[in-house]
Formats: C-alpha cells, structure tokens, sequence
C-alpha cells in the first residue's frame, strides 16, 4: 500500500496551515486555483489517515466552466478491504466508549468543522456548482447542525424494562450493528453524510462512506477535519464507482448494515445486495412531492415560497422538490405568473458569486436527463414550457451546465415528465376543482416522500394530511429537514427515517432483550 501523504490536522498549526492555504485561494479567482485541489486528489481516508489511492483515477470538474480542477480515485479492492478491516478493528473500542462520550467526539467534531466552514463552502461550490451563498454555506452548517444534534443524544440510547413475574426482569439494550456503509448521492452530500454518521457514531458503530463520483471532495474534507477528534478507523471515506466500489463495500463480510441515498434503480440493487447478505438496510430514494395550492391562500407568498420549495438556487436538485403544483382552478393563472415573476428575479450565474442564486445541475449526464424530459414535453401538442430568468452572459461560463427554470402547463399528469424525478429546475402545474380529485392526482406517483399544502381551512387541511401518502407532510411553508424531525418516504421513496432520534435507535442499534432471574429476597 503506498504512503501515507498527510498526517490529518491535529494540530493547531495543521489547522492553520490548511486555513492559510484557503485564505489564499478564496482570495483569488476560486476557478482558476486548483491548487488546494491537489491535496484532496486521488486520496481516500483510511484508519485516520490521508492516503493516496493507487486505483485509477478520473478528472473532476467544476460544473460552471468544465475546468478540472482534481482528480477522483477508483478505490482498489485491496483499499476497499483494508478500510472495512480497520473500522471493523476500530468497531470494538469506540463502542466501548460510552454513548456520552462518543457525543463528546462528536461535538468536538463540529467545532472544528465551524472553523472550516468558508473552505467546505467552496470545495461544494467548485465540485457541485452550487452558489456559494444561497446554497454550498447553508449546507455546511446544516452538516453542523445535525452532528451537534446527535452528537447530545448519548443518555437517549437506552431500552425498556419490565417484571415479568416475581422473579424475572426483562430488559432491552441498544447495541451498535457494527461496521456501516454510507453510500452517498451528490445532490447534499455534506447533509447526507451527516444524516448517515451522526446517529452511526452515535450508536456505537464506525463508518466507511462511499461518496458520489460527482460530490467526493467536500466529504473528503470535511472527514478529514474530523479525523483530528475521532480515533483513526472509526470514519472512513473511499471514493469511485457505484457499480465496483460501491458494491464491493456492501458484499465485504464485515459491514453489517447499509445506509444509501439515491435513486430508486440503484437503491433497487442495493437492497438486493444487502439482502443476499442479509444485513438491513435503510434507503432513501427521491420523490416527486406534490404542492397543493388552495383557493383561500396568499399567492404572492405562495409564489415566493414556492422558489424555496423547488430548491430552484440548486436546479431543483432535491429529493422534496415540489415538482408538480396543483392549483386551485380559480388561481391557477394568476399563480403562474405569480411564479414566473418571482423566478425571473432570481439571477443565474457564477456560483461563487455572491450575487448569484442559482447555480448550475451538477454533471453532464444530469443536464442530459434534464434535456431529455424537457424534448419529451415539448412534442406534447397540448403542453406549454415557460422559461423563466436569464442564462448568465459570462463567456467563461458558455459551457457551464446552466439551465433556466421550466413551467410546465398543459401537460397529462400520467406523462413521463410527471411521473418521473426529473431532478431538474422544472415543474409542472395543473389547475384542479375538487379535492377527491387532487388528492388522487397528488398520490398518484410511485414516490410518496413529502408533500406541502397551502390552505388557512384547517377541514381541508386534515383531510389532506389524513389522504397523502407521504412521509412528510408540511402546512403553509416548506422548511429543510430539521434535526429531531424524522425524515423518510413511503412508498417508492424507500424505507428508514433519517435525522432523529428514531433513526437511530431504530435504523443504527440493534436491541438485545435481557431476562434477569431476580435473586430470591433475603428479607422473606
Ligand atoms: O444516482 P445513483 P445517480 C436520483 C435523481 C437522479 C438519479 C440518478 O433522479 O437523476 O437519481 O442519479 C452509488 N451499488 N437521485 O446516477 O446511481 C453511486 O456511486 C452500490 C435521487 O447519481 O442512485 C452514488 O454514490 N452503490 C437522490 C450513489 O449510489 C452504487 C439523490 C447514488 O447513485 C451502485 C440523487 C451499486 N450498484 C439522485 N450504483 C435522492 N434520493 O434524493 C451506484 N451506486
């Protein structure tokens, strides 16, 4: 195995020196200083330490002027195993640490990574295309957010008891699965590993992430920066392919549970892999939520909310995106242009401008799959696409992978394009008269992951909340996941909750039931 190349900042002048070199380069113009890339290429994290892989490797570029600017690793099976063996070796002595303490670990993390948070910023921006200001520094401190929160749960991971009869007590405790794999989308890669290692660590467990091909460098960095207050092996990152790494990971003998957000065909594969394993797995698949407009509500803020709840600022590349909006018959008009006014104020550009809102879609093959759908609606004779805001000017940015906000009108709702996660910028609207019916529109996908209403008649409320087939369900706004809130989908849109307390004790632990003989009284 080659050589180590850093020892991970433990230090405070490691810490500095890392700073600097950011400092350095936030400073200049971020797309052409790739330097700091160089650093991060080829390497994997392996029993706390920065290794350069020897698998192959392939360029990774910025999406908004196709630069390289580093390169991903294709993790060998040999890197693979060692990773596994070592956080399985690590397994042992971090879930002898109690829970308490291992929130101590946690928490120590996260103030470290709070120190970090301008350089996290920008490796997301340079590797997602995401702008730094609406998006790439809300997502760090969200990755902050939920590890702090986990990191105060240790006294929560507990059982029950009960007497049986006079001389057995039942008790029940929550012992770590073992070794985890974390296989990771690129969409939030910073929230999705928080998701999947705080209540792993938490638990008792240690963890070998797989990040997204097209997200790997900001996990990379923000492991590395926690490496310096976990004990080596207990995070783990290896980087490459799905299809070799990513399933490699999942068949080794020693991981004991799955973790995966993607896509419901891979997710499909993984569980079958993880079945023929048999060790559990949680999964996390995307959706197709449905937005239902009623007719008592404000508008203007509806349109407003709406740009938060189609995550336009990161080309509605959200798994809760509200990508097909049902309004009221009565509004329907007034509300598309509401929108289209809304979003034509919203500027498209240079992610690392803080003027910017919306940044780019993240690889090539996305825009593909975006331009796709969008051929597909526009050969529907009744279908009309508005296009809403501006491509930015810049000429560095020609090729960049930036697409306009689509509306779509017009459209079946059994077509393609709404039936499928586009995982674009692009919504399709649809008038509707009576409830019954738009219920049924709105359950008639094969997702069912969330789903947002906007009505101030609490009857049509309950009667929504009683009928959606969704996991999350929000009235009359659209927040992010929040910490303590479980997250998770029904239907399509996979199985396991993330970002609470059930999570972890349901989806992280394993429960052993103990039966006590009580020792006969002395006092009888
Ligand atoms: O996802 P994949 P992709 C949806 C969205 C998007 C589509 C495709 O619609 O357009 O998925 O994105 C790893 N064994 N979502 O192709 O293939 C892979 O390396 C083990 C919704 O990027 O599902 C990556 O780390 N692992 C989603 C991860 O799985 C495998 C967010 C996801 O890749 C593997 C992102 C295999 N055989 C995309 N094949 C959400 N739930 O929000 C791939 N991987």
């Amino acid at each position: 195995m080659r050589g180590l190349i850093l020892r991970l900042c433990q230090c405070p002048n490691c810490d500095r020196q890392l700073k600097e070199n950011m400092t350095s380069i936030l400073t200049a113009d971020p797309i052409l200083e790739p330097r700091y890339m160089e650093e991060l290429s080829n390497r994997l994290i392996i029993d706390g330490k920065l290794i350069l892989s020897e698998g192959i490797s392939q360029p990774i570029v910025h999406p908004a002027t196709l630069q390289v600017v580093g390169h991903l690793a294709e993790a060998t099976a040999s890197e693979i195993a060692w990773s596994v063996s070592n956080a399985a070796k690590a397994q042992n002595l971090w879930a002898k640490i109690s829970p308490q303490e291992r929130g101590v670990f946690l928490r120590a993390c996260t103030e470290k990574l709070r120190h970090h948070r301008e350089e996290l910023a920008y490796l997301l921006t340079l590797e997602a295309g995401k702008p730094i200001r609406t998006e790439s520094i809300g997502e760090v401190n969200f990755l902050i957010k939920i590890l702090d929160y986990y990191s105060g749960l240790g006294t929560e991971i507990k059982g029950e008891t009960a007497v049986l009869n006079s001389t057995t007590l039942m008790y029940t405790l929550r012992e770590p699965i073992g070794v985890v794999a974390a296989i990771l989308a690129w969409n939030v890669p910073l929230a999705l590993m928080a998701y999947k290692i705080g209540p792993s660590l938490m638990a008792g467990n240690t963890v070998v992430v797989k990040p997204a091909e097209e997200a790997s460098l900001s996990v990379l960095q923000a492991a590395l920066i926690m490496q310096a207050c976990l004990p080596p092996g207990v995070l783990n990152i290896i980087t490459g392919s799905g299809e070799k790494v990513g399933q490699s990971l999942i068949q080794h003998p020693a991981i004991q549970k799955v973790t995966f957000t993607g896509s419901v065909e891979t997710g499909r594969l993984v569980s079958i892999q993880a079945a023929n394993r048999l060790i559990p797995v949680s999964l996390e698949l995307g959706g197709k939520s449905p937005m239902i407009v009623c007719e008592d509500t404000d508008l203007e803020e509806v349109a407003k909310q709406t740009l938060i709840a189609m995550r336009f600022t990161r080309q509605g590349q959200s798994c809760t995106a509200t990508s097909r909006i049902f309004i009221h018959r009565n509004r329907f008009d007034d509300f598309c242009h509401l929108l289209k006014t809304e979003i034509d104020k919203m500027i498209i550009g240079n992610p690392f401008d803080q003027k910017t809102d919306i940044g780019t879609v993240i690889s090539a093959a996305q825009f593909k799959k975006i331009q796709y759908f969008l051929d597909l609606a526009s050969r529907e004779k009744e279908a009309r696409i508005t296009y809403c805001s501006a491509l930015p000017q810049e000429e560095k940015l020609n090729n960049g992978w930036f697409l306009q906000p689509a509306l779509i009108t017009g459209i079946s709702h059994h077509h393609e394009v709404v039936q499928e996660e586009i995982f674009g910028p692009v919504a399709c609207l649809f008038p509707w008269d009576d409830l019954q019916s738009v219920t049924q529109m709105a359950n008639d996908t094969r997702y069912g992951l969330a789903a947002t209403i906007w009505t101030h008649d609490l009857d049509i409320a309950n009667f929504l909340i009683d009928n959606l087939k969704a996991g999350l369900v929000q009235i009359n706004q659209h927040l992010p996941v929040q910490p303590g809130v479980s997250f998770g989908g029904y239907k399509y849109s996979g199985f396991g909750k993330e970002a609470s307390l059930e999570a972890m004790l349901d989806y992280f632990t394993q429960k052993k039931t103990v039966l006590l003989k009580k020792p006969e009284s002395i006092f009888v």
